[in-house]
């Protein structure tokens, strides 16, 4: 347990001009709007170094006391991306056959997306985000996390700018329920699956629905 910790002197990376900062912010806004989850990919591989990278700069994310609540499993093993799949596909045909309920499945018909995943064996890679509630000491004691869902929430939204940034698309699964990749990952009780992230190339003809984002004034209020 770590019950003092020092503090160091901070400088931000970067000290910008204010027509500097919105320069970069105005570009950054571009990128991320070029930004849209993914339904169709190609198999071309990626570096393991690359999805490495993009993980550690998840793992920067804030948390709740600095606990970093999260596990992420980079999945490439074709064997386990098919177990993955046949375990989805299980679980989305309840879904989509009466567990989801009239309302949502109304919801969602304009999206199109039904039981069937393709994309769960033909994109490089998955990426299961795991949350942790506590931490298990290795004499089985626990100590508890805290702002989980928000922490691992900001986490993965990092991972998918992270993947963003570097050409690569994402689709954020979310099998449910998704117990079933404790199992096939081999990952312990007390860590709980929250999102499935696909990763890979978009496919040459991949088509997204055709939807705006809600407007500034829509999203933020200015006082
Ligand atoms: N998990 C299902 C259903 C689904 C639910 C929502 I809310 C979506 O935005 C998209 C899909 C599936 O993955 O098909």
């Amino acid at each position: 347990m770590m019950d003092t910790i020092s503090f160091k002197s901070f400088s931000h990376p970067l000290s910008l001009t204010p027509e500097e900062m919105r320069e970069r912010t105005q570009n950054f806004h571009s990128l991320m709007d070029g930004r849209r989850t993914i339904r169709e990919y190609v198999d071309t591989p990626v570096d393991r170094e690359v999805i490495e990278d993009c993980i550690r700069a998840a793992g920067t994310a804030p948390s709740g006391a600095h606990k970093q609540p999260w596990h992420f499993v980079a999945i490439s093993d074709p064997e386990i991306k098919k177990q993955i799949r046949e375990a989805a596909e299980e679980e989305e045909h309840s879904f989509y056959h009466g567990r989801a309920g009239e309302e949502w499945l109304e919801a969602l018909r304009p999206f199109r997306t039904n039981e069937n995943k393709p994309f769960l064996t033909i994109a490089p890679y998955l990426i299961a985000v795991f949350a942790r509630n506590f931490d298990l000491g290795s004499d089985g004691k626990r100590s508890k996390n805290y702002y989980v869902p928000e922490s691992v929430g900001i986490a993965t939204g990092m991972l998918i700018t992270a993947l963003h940034q570097a050409g690569l698309s994402t689709l954020t699964h979310t099998p449910s329920p998704m117990g079933f990749l404790n199992k096939v990952l081999g990952r312990p009780s007390h860590e709980r699956a929250v999102i499935l992230l696909v990763v890979g190339h978009a496919a040459p003809d991949a088509q997204v629905p055709d939807i705006e984002r809600k407007d500034l004034q829509d999203i933020a209020t200015f006082i």
